[in-house]
């Protein structure tokens, strides 16, 4: 099977069947829009077809925290609709969306009450009674922190009310952070499906079976039935599993990572969605070992600003994008500064005037043509407000010629470094480049370089490097991954064209 099944930050994978296509949705956390999900007629192959959140008031992102957001929704073909269930972490909290097709318009999203936790399914019994299993970890309040293992309810999914008070289920095997429940009727035994060992190097998969819905549930003498803790593999932290049945068997979709570095190893991506096959013995799921593919193709994306923006472009917390216009100038791109008062490190807002992309690849490109005449812009490869390398420039009004600022900023830690240009506009990159594997030299401990410049071609002059592993899941300690693309931070900026470039290898 193709792995990753979707490579970039979409983790929490869930994956449901309707009719002959098969529909993936994943986590997007901050990022605006909310829930991508992708479609595939053979559960292998994955093309994005949009968000189930495109409109304001769906999430409510705005104040969320960094990581807060969108986790872990679970999608779900039936009585001839779409149904996702997703947490809005610190935000509107549970909620239920519908849809007649999985390519909206989705609703504007139920609160689910009674359901306080993360990581919710959604299932049916053959009577039609709903049950919201889900991962019982309280985000807020006094209790916040606490966990109390894997809980179900009876739900009326017309008012968002629980029918009961959340009974306990089977919370695995005593690893940590028992979540991610999904729950199955597979010909007439219920199999409840579970993540345990926290989402780092211990995430596992295990599973349990009842004869009905509420248990009582039995675990699998096999379990963990799926993990890669203690393996050398190159996709690590293997967890979060959803289950689909195809004409020819079953699929599996599990979150992943791909750590590269000589010993900790650091995912550039964050959490990126994997799938397999599987097979059955003795009433339980063995999952088949996945392998990466070595040679799949690279990508080059070119963005001219003369369309709408496509399915992969996101913003921080920000569902208006008041201050982006295609209109303004057409054929450009332009940006309204975040800061117009206070020239300072715009990436460091929790709400920066950005508009970016995942990166998918872990060796990548972004370069844009940035017209800053009338303010200050750039380009930033971004974990959060805390985590982020920016290049951006500036006109100089004492000298006439511009200034090129590539800045790097660690939670309290900040470096800049600076370049005099020629005034105009100016192509600013950024580039991330995987680190050799050379044995115990010590920049093999690193996972890849980011590099900073301006201009193209023979006048194309790199201005600083950094090591990327700061800009890591395992360093930042964020649940998303890379995202990269252009800002305002004063004025107006504007961008001619945005490329992306992206090498598996
Ligand atoms: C997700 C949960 C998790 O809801 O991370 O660590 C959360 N585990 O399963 C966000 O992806």
């Amino acid at each position: 099977m193709l792995n990753p099944a979707v490579p970039g930050f979409y983790p929490d994978p869930s994956i449901c069947r309707a009719g002959r296509t098969y529909y993936l949705a994943c986590s997007s956390f901050e990022y605006f829009p909310g829930v991508p999900l992708f479609s595939s007629t053979d559960a292998e192959h994955w093309t994005p077809i949009g968000h189930v959140a495109t409109r304001p008031g769906q999430l409510a992102l705005e104040d969320v925290p960094a990581t807060g957001g969108v986790w872990a929704p679970s999608i779900r073909f039936h009585d001839d609709h779409f149904w996702l269930v997703v947490a809005d972490a610190f935000g509107r909290g549970p909620l239920l969306f519908t849809a007649d097709r999985a390519e909206g318009p989705w609703s504007d999203g139920i609160e689910l009450h009674g359901v306080e936790g993360i990581d919710h399914d959604i299932a049916w019994d053959a009577d039609g009674t709903c049950y919201i299993t889900f991962s019982g970890l309280v985000l807020d309040g006094e209790q916040s922190g606490t966990h109390h293992g894997i809980q179900q309810v009876r739900m009326d999914t017309t008012t968002g009310h629980a029918l009961e008070q959340p009974r306990s289920l089977w919370s695995g095997t005593g690893l940590k952070f028992p979540e991610a429940p999904h729950l199955y009727d597979i010909d007439g035994t219920w199999y409840l499906l579970i993540a345990e060992g926290g989402t780092e190097r211990g995430h596992s998969i295990s599973i349990a079976r009842a004869d009905h819905p509420e248990g009582p549930f039995h675990g699998c003498p096999a379990n963990p039935i799926y993990s890669h803790r203690s393996t050398d593999h190159p996709v690590q932290n293997t967890g979060h599993a959803d289950l689909v049945r195809t004409d020819d068997g079953w699929r599996v979709v599990f979150l992943g990572t791909r750590p590269t570095g000589l010993t900790q190893a650091f995912a550039v991506m964050g959490r990126e969605s994997f799938q397999s096959t599987l097979h059955w013995v003795d009433g339980w799921p063995v999952i088949d070992p996945i392998t990466l593919n070595p040679n799949l193709p690279g990508t080059k994306v070119h963005t001219d600003f003369d369309e709408p923006l496509g399915v992969e472009w996101v913003s921080v917390r920000d569902a208006e994008r008041g201050w982006a216009s295609l209109d303004a100038r057409p054929g450009w791109m332009v940006l309204q500064g975040s800061t117009p008062n206070t020239p300072g490190p715009a990436m460091d807002d929790s709400h920066p005037h950005f508009l970016g992309r995942r990166q998918q690849h872990v060796r990548s490109r972004y370069a844009a043509l940035i017209d800053a005449a009338d303010g200050i812009g750039g380009l930033s490869i971004r974990y959060d407000e805390l985590h982020h390398y920016d290049i951006e420039i500036q006109p100089d009004h004492d000298t006439g010629d511009y200034l090129v600022r590539a800045r790097v900023r660690l939670a309290q830690v900040e470096q800049t470094w600076e370049r005099r240009v020629p005034a105009g506009p100016t192509v600013l990159w950024i580039t991330t480049t995987p680190v050799p594997a050379n044995g115990f030299d010590p920049h093999a401990l690193s996972c890849d370089t980011v590099g900073f410049g301006y201009g193209q071609g023979p006048d194309t002059t790199e201005i600083a490097d950094m090591d990327g592993r700061y800009l890591t899941a395992d360093t930042a300690a964020a649940f998303t991954g890379r995202v990269a693309g252009i800002y305002a931070a004063t004025g107006t900026v504007a961008f001619d064209w945005f490329t992306y470039e992206g090498e598996h290898r």
